[in-house]
């Protein structure tokens, strides 16, 4: 009877397993930080050394603006330019369908560093909005690197990445929103306890050493 009932449980188990990995909550690193601290250049290595998939909310925007048939092209254009931040319903679709195309692609990804966002109340109520209960916020890595080196990276990126917003013009406007947008809601984190800030103005590999410690002590 005993073996009998074990043998049954013994063949459930991979389906049981199976389906408790398709169950897996999403599990979500926010990667802030000023324009060109590095958030993009980290992620990259952190996806080279973990499993984590990286979303970027602004290539994600660059993508859309460029798709033939969008309808939120120029609108987008338009803010990119200006520094401004895209209202929450384009960039929360485009965060929610690739999460969700990533997933179903494979169930074992369902580590994200979503880079980029939230970079303002709007974005963040868009998030607890759609998001809420459906994914979980581990922490938040904070790319802390001052104005003057992150305009410096930009304006050289700037002389062949084709970015419409690596340019002194928008990248000061660029700087003023995460100034008075972002930061206050990397203070918001703060306060939850939920920020890890790594001194970003240093370079790649010595950056990358501190997310390392920080990624390995949050398992
Ligand atoms: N570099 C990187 N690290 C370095 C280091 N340690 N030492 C020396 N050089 C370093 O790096 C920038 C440049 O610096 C590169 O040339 C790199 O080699 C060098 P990168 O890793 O690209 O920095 P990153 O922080 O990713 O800079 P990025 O320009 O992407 O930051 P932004 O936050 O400004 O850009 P993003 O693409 O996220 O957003 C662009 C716009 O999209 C926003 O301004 C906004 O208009 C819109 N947007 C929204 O509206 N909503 C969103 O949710 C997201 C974006
Ligand atoms: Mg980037």
């Amino acid at each position: 009877m005993i073996v009998a009932l074990l043998h049954r449980l013994s063949e459930k188990l991979p389906r049981v397993v199976h389906r408790l990995s398709v169950m897996m909550k999403p599990q979500v690193v926010f990667v802030l930080g000023g324009p060109g601290a590095g958030k993009g250049t980290q992620c990259a290595r952190i996806v080279e050394n973990y499993s984590y998939t990286h979303l970027s909310a602004g290539d994600l925007l660059r993508e859309e603006r460029s798709r033939s048939g969008s309808e939120f092209g120029q609108l987008i254009e338009t803010y990119i330019k200006e520094g401004k931040i895209v209202p929450v319903e384009i960039t929360i679709n485009l965060l929610k369908k690739a999460m969700e195309e990533t997933m179903k692609a494979d169930e074992k990804k369902f580590r994200f560093l979503i880079d980029g966002f939230p970079r303002n109340q709007d974005n963040l109520q868009g998030w607890n909005t759609v998001m809420d209960g459906k994914a979980d916020v581990k922490f938040v890595l904070f790319f802390d690197c001052g104005n003057e080196v992150c305009i410096d990276r930009c304006l050289e990126r700037g002389k062949s990445s084709g970015r419409t917003d690596d340019n002194r013009e928008s990248l000061e406007k660029r700087i003023q929103t995460y100034l008075q947008s972002t930061r206050p809601i990397i203070e918001q984190y703060e306060k939850q306890g939920k920020v890890r800030t790594i001194d970003a103005s240093r370079s790649v590999d010595e950056v990358f050493a501190d997310v390392k410690n920080i990624l390995e002590k949050e398992g």
